[in-house]
């Protein structure tokens, strides 16, 4: 009897085996799309994006937080958030701009005590026209600023501010081998940051385009070796650089060639009219070798500091030219083999591609159609024009892929077109045509797609960078998230959107995809590593030479981390003393990371693996506070504290 029900047993599992066997797989898909209610589309898209525990993304994005001030990583395909970076704005969790001393002066070394930026064009480092893998540079609108992210540790290494000018927004961009970052002036000032009435804007009122030189070995920005160029007071937008057959060129586009100025309470027009009555605006040209060495020779001028060509000089050098581009534009991308040069007109439903071959050659025989107010020779519109091609209405940016296929955000369509580049990708009547639009949700700015705007891209996805969300995801009250939304962009297959990323951060701007093969970050910090310079710390400490030095007023302790115990765990100061807790982790394993914050005391920081910190404050509170670690590190982590004592 016992044994005739076991085998009754086993032999029903089988018969459940053989079941699921014979059923064919596609049916217990089909059972579960059923219950969820997908498509055939949805589940392509979900077999696309799906990415297994402890599989890995090939692909990562660095997107731009916005006015958080911070960049977001993000892998693809499957839109998993892997890491933040602050740069411009404080973090708790990185101890970044919570206490470290370090994070303190990188955070200062970008202006007095200015604490948020608005970030928005991030730029790997570039060699060869392709993206190398070893930094980041970022740019911050509000305040002029850029920075130098170390993709090491993907920590932020430099804040430097434009001493010429307040606002920014073509920046970051790199020229092809990473030797200067490029930052443009937007809402000009007079030069120098100086004062001058509205009423001189035309007179006193500037432009200016930065070409910041990159120390690669140092891993910062040299500012002796950096210079400028004085431009006129149009509002500079985006910017491209030449890549193999326009090595040496850069593009920036402009708004405001009406050089409008405010003042809408005294019968002027609001702005935002002002500025786009004309049918053209101005992309600016301009030869960055020649200015090289133009800004290498002696007699150059300093300004604020700066190295500065002037406009005058930029003109009889013959290294700045104006080309006519359709109103109000926005975007300005060169295409992989240099060759083109396409621009949009938020107000023009096409791209307007101009052919860098043509553009040299207009200079070299001086095909002029006249000058602005300012003297800038303004090259024959018909001379350097390759093709226009209608995608849409507000196109903004566009990407490119290794099949020579264009892609195009459309911000007042909410879409993105994919359209076909000239010869030599595509020939005849295959050349310069729209193929495809896809939706989007809602009101796409930048998109982003394979190494989109290197001199060689990828393939496979964009990612559509959306301003505004409006119905895709659950209230969550009057501010929304932005969506990031995936898109297939394969062969000659209609594109799909595959999946939408809240992000609940700022707005996006721009953001990169890169090979994740091409990142080589460290695993752990060597021993004794300061992250502020990436040297050896000065102040590092080692197991059994932990110690407090008190000189005068300042108390110094040197304290190392370790499962699960900070030493020394007593710290007794005098109030008003200045107190520097020199901390060192001295821990090897893998995400060993410990955390330090002092109760009451504004302090938190970070120490991975092998990180050396300080933090400095005046012990201006008496009482006894707690210190702690704030990283779940271990079983015993709860038990990781010591006292601070303030008599
Ligand atoms: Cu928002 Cu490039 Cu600053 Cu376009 S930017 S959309
Ligand atoms: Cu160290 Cu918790």
């Amino acid at each position: 009897m016992m044994i005739l029900s076991r085998i009754r047993f086993i032999l029903s599992g089988y018969l459940v085996l053989l079941c699921i066997a014979t059923q064919s797989q596609a049916s217990v898909l089909e059972d579960i799309a059923k219950k969820r209610g997908l498509t055939a589309s949805d589940m392509r898209a979900a077999l696309m994006t799906y990415t297994p525990s402890g599989k890995h993304d090939p692909y990562l994005m660095f997107a731009s937080g916005g006015h958080a001030g911070s960049v977001l990583v993000i892998g693809l395909p499957s839109m998993r958030l892997i890491k933040t970076i602050p740069v411009f704005s404080p973090d708790s969790w990185q101890g970044w701009g919570t206490g470290s001393l370090d994070s303190k002066r990188i955070l200062d070394g970008g202006g007095k005590a200015l604490r948020w930026g608005d970030l928005h064009h991030p730029a790997l480092s570039e060699t060869n026209g392709v993206y190398d893998g070893q930094f980041l540079f970022v740019n911050d609108k509000a305040n002029a600023r850029v920075a130098v992210i170390d993709l090491r540790d993907f920590s932020t290494k430099q804040i430097l501010q434009n001493p010429l000018f307040v606002n920014d927004h073509g920046g970051t961009f790199v020229t092809p081998n990473t030797e200067y970052i490029i930052e443009t002036s937007q809402y000009n000032v007079p030069l120098g940051a100086r004062y001058a009435p509205m009423t001189d804007y035309k007179k006193k009122y500037r432009g200016v385009v930065t070409f910041w030189k990159f120390d690669r070995a140092q891993g910062k920005i040299n500012l002796s070796q950096s210079f400028s160029i004085e431009l006129p007071p149009y509002w500079q937008d985006i910017v491209d650089l030449g890549k193999k057959v326009s090595d040496g060129y850069l593009f920036i586009n402009s708004i405001n060639t009406e050089l409008a100025s405010p003042d809408n309470m005294n019968q002027k027009p609001q702005l935002e009219m002002a500025v786009s009555r004309n049918d053209m605006d101005f992309l600016h040209v301009i030869d960055w070798k020649k200015a090289e060495k133009v800004a290498k020779s002696a007699g150059t001028q300093k300004t604020a500091g700066m190295k500065l060509i002037t406009l005058k000089q930029a003109i009889q050098e013959k290294l700045l030219y104006f080309i006519h581009e359709p109103k109000s534009p926005h975007g300005v991308d060169v295409s992989p083999d240099g060759n083109y040069i396409v621009v949009s007109g938020k107000l023009d439903p096409h791209v307007t591609v101009f052919e860098f071959n043509k553009l040299k050659n207009a200079i070299a025989q001086n095909l002029v159609q006249g000058k602005d107010e300012y003297g800038v020779p303004i090259l024959k519109f018909d001379s350097v024009l390759a093709a226009q091609i209608e995608v849409g209405l507000g196109p903004l940016h566009t990407q490119f892929d290794k099949q020579g296929y264009a892609y195009t955000s459309l911000f007042l369509d909410s879409a993105i077109a994919k359209w076909s580049l000239g010869e030599p990708y595509h020939k005849g009547n295959a050349a310069w045509k729209l193929l495809d639009k896809v939706s989007v949700h809602y009101n796409i700015g930048h998109l982003s797609c394979v190494e989109g705007d290197t001199a060689e891209p990828g393939e496979g996805y964009c990612v559509s960078l959306n301003k505004w969300a409006i119905d895709r995801f659950p209230n969550v009250g009057p501010l929304l998230p932005q969506n990031f939304q995936l898109v297939s962009t394969t062969g000659s297959e209609k594109m799909q959107v595959l999946y939408d990323m809240p992000i609940p951060n700022a707005e996006p701007h721009y953001a990169q995809i890169v090979k994740a093969e091409r990142l080589k970050p460290w695993s752990v910090y060597p021993l004794g590593m300061s992250a502020e310079t990436m040297k050896p710390s000065p102040v590092a400490t080692l197991a059994g030479k932990e110690r407090i030095v008190r000189k005068g007023n300042t108390v110094d302790v040197y304290m190392t981390t370790i499962r699960s115990h900070l030493t020394p765990d007593l710290i007794n100061v005098k109030k008003g003393d200045l107190v520097r807790i020199h901390l060192s982790s001295i821990e090897r394993a893998l995400d060993a990371t410990h955390g330090f914050a002092i109760s009451r005391y504004n302090i938190n920081v970070s120490l991975e693996p092998g990180k050396v910190e300080t933090v400095e404050f005046k012990a201006d509170q008496s009482g006894v506070f707690p210190y702690y670690c704030t990283e779940f590190c271990s079983a015993l982590h709860l038990e990781m504290t010591g006292y601070l004592v303030v008599q």
